[in-house]
Order: C-alpha cells, then structure tokens, then sequence
C-alpha cells in the first residue's frame, strides 16, 4: 500500500465524474432529496436511460490530454442506482435500463489502455434501498422505515465491492461517502467500516481506501480528502479538518453542481482552475477536478474547453 499511497502523491490531478440516472434530471445529483422525489417514482427514470453518446474512450482521452492521470467515478451516488452489472439488484445499468452497457466497465477498460487509474467512488447512504437505516437525509423523505435491516445492507456492499474489485482488473481507490448521513444521531451509528476496508486490502492489497467523511481519518484509511478546501485553508468549512501525514486530496466542480445541472453555467475561468491546481499541488495535494456529463453522454463543452486549457498549461510548466 506504501507504493500505491506514493503514487497516488505524485499524480496531483485527477477527473471526478458524477453521472446517472440523475444526470437525465440536469438538477445535480441530489435531485431525489432536494425536490422530494417518490423513491419509488424515481426508478423509472431508468427505463429512459439510453446515452447514446457515450464514450469512455473519448472521455478518457481528454482527462489523459489534459494531464490527469485518474479518473474517479460515480459507480452508485445516494440514489442507489448502481452505475455497473450487479448481482445484488436489478437496478443497474445493465438489467435496468434500455442502454443494457456496463459503464463501470467501459470506463475501467478505456482508463487501463489509456494508462489512467480508475477509482470508484461508492455510497454509504442509500435512498433507494429499504434495508439501509435511514439517516437524516432519508428521513427527510418521509420514507417507510420498516424493513431497515444493516446486517442485510452491509452484506449487500460488500458483495457490490467484491464485484468491483474482482470484475473490472486493477482499481485504485474506493472513495467512500456518505457516512455523515448518521452524524447527528444520538448514538453513533456503526458502520462497521474496518469490515468493508479490511475487505477492500483482502481482494486488491493495492486498492487505497478514502472516506469523504469531512473528519480526520478513520484507521485503515489510506489518503485523507477534503471537500471543496484546499488542505489547511478551510474555506469551505464543512469540517475544518486537521492536515494529516497521509496523501491528500481535495475535491472541486468546475462550476457549481457535481452531478450536470441544466441551469448552472457558473463555471471557473481557466485560469482560476490552473490557479487551484497549483495552489493544491502547493500543499502537495492532489486536485480531483469534477465534470458532470450531460444525459446523452457528452461531457460540456465548457468542461472541454476547460480541459483542454489545463492540459496546454501543463505541457509547458508540468512536470512530465
Ligand atoms: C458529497 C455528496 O453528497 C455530493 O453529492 C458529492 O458527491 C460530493 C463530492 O460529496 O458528500
């Protein structure tokens, strides 16, 4: 894991991907919460998931001439729609919706020919499942809490992190989030979260473990992340965690959503992106830059044009 943790140092910039069937909405990721969407209404929004456009390929090819050197993906957000073929559930991309191709997959087989690392961000909170035990999010929607069983839904992860690690070749990170869904219980919600690591380092000793838990890190965690802070400014006080020895990252949208949003054109300038890659590079972090990809599978051209800037910056003041 000391090499994996090295590596992932010196790589200082990587491409977040939120993408789903939200993306379909263009109101960001959290449109089920926000607007109060029937959980089950929802679902269908899968039958009409069909991008035609997509390419990872393309996609990678981009990130790659912009200088990232990974790509983190959405493989299930809080609304529990699993982004690659899963046993666990039909609601997935491949037995759910008319699309029937395994983007995890796509993406993982364009990452591995293009040289790129691919890591997988994965949801603790689920809005879909009846099985996980609401948290305050969930509660907000009114959900039925009868059912709620963890025993079941931790068994239900790790098996979908099984097939990650032993379906798709070499992944190098698990970016986990969500865990603040219990932060305002009483009493502490257990996770259990040394289980999923231990199983995490048990299937790809390699694969680096992270948790968006805005706190500073639990043990068995492998690299500490910040969320829209630059590590040690704490601008953005979700948390106003302590800098730890391990590698670091900081997550940042090039306008202001995560997941594509139809309205928001707020995007930073070029400059202002090359200005945050530095500057977190300055704090020897790496900068995991988002895009939301639109609906049909293309990413923006804002987003485009924004990438194509970074990468002619890099070629000439990067290091190779
Ligand atoms: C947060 C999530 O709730 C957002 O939807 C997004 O994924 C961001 C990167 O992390 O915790």
């Amino acid at each position: 894991i000391k090499q994996a943790q090295q590596e992932f140092q010196d790589s200082k910039f990587g491409i977040f991907i939120h993408w789903g069937i939200y993306s379909m909405l263009g109101d960001g990721e959290w449109v089920m919460n926000n607007k109060k969407l029937n959980y089950e209404e929802y679902t269908h929004l899968a039958g009409g998931f069909c991008p035609s456009k997509f390419d990872a390929r393309a996609w990678v090819r981009a990130f790659k001439d912009a200088g990232a050197r990974y790509v983190t993906f959405t493989s299930r957000h809080h609304d529990g729609f699993s982004m690659f073929k899963t046993a666990t559930s039909p609601y997935n991309v491949v037995d759910g919706t008319p699309f029937k191709r395994d983007v995890v997959a796509e993406l993982a087989q364009a990452c591995h020919s293009e040289g790129l690392g691919l890591h997988l961000y994965y949801s603790h909170l689920d809005w879909h499942r009846t099985d996980y035990p609401l948290g305050r999010t969930g509660r907000k929607l009114g959900r039925p809490t009868q059912g709620q069983d963890y025993d079941s839904y931790l068994k239900f992860m790790k098996q979908q992190l099984t097939e990650l690690l032993t379906g798709y070749g070499k992944i190098d990170c698990i970016w986990f989030d969500g865990w603040w869904d219990h932060d305002s219980d009483a009493s502490p919600f257990d996770w259990r979260l040394p289980e999923q690591y231990a199983l995490i380092h048990k299937l790809q000793p390699g694969c680096l473990v992270a948790n968006n838990h805005h706190q500073s890190p639990f043990a068995g965690e492998d690299i500490q992340i910040f969320e829209r802070d630059v590590p040690g400014e704490n601008k953005a006080g979700l948390s106003g965690q302590a800098v730890s020895l391990l590698p670091l990252e900081t997550c940042q949208t090039m306008n202001e959503s995560w997941g594509y949003d139809i309205a928001d054109s707020n995007y930073k300038s070029a400059d202002e992106l090359i200005q945050l890659l530095a500057s977190t590079a300055g704090r020897n972090a790496n900068l995991l830059l988002n895009i939301g990809p639109r609906p049909d599978g293309e990413l923006p051209q804002e987003s485009l044009d924004r990438l194509k800037a970074i990468g002619q910056w890099l070629r000439v003041n990067g290091e190779s």
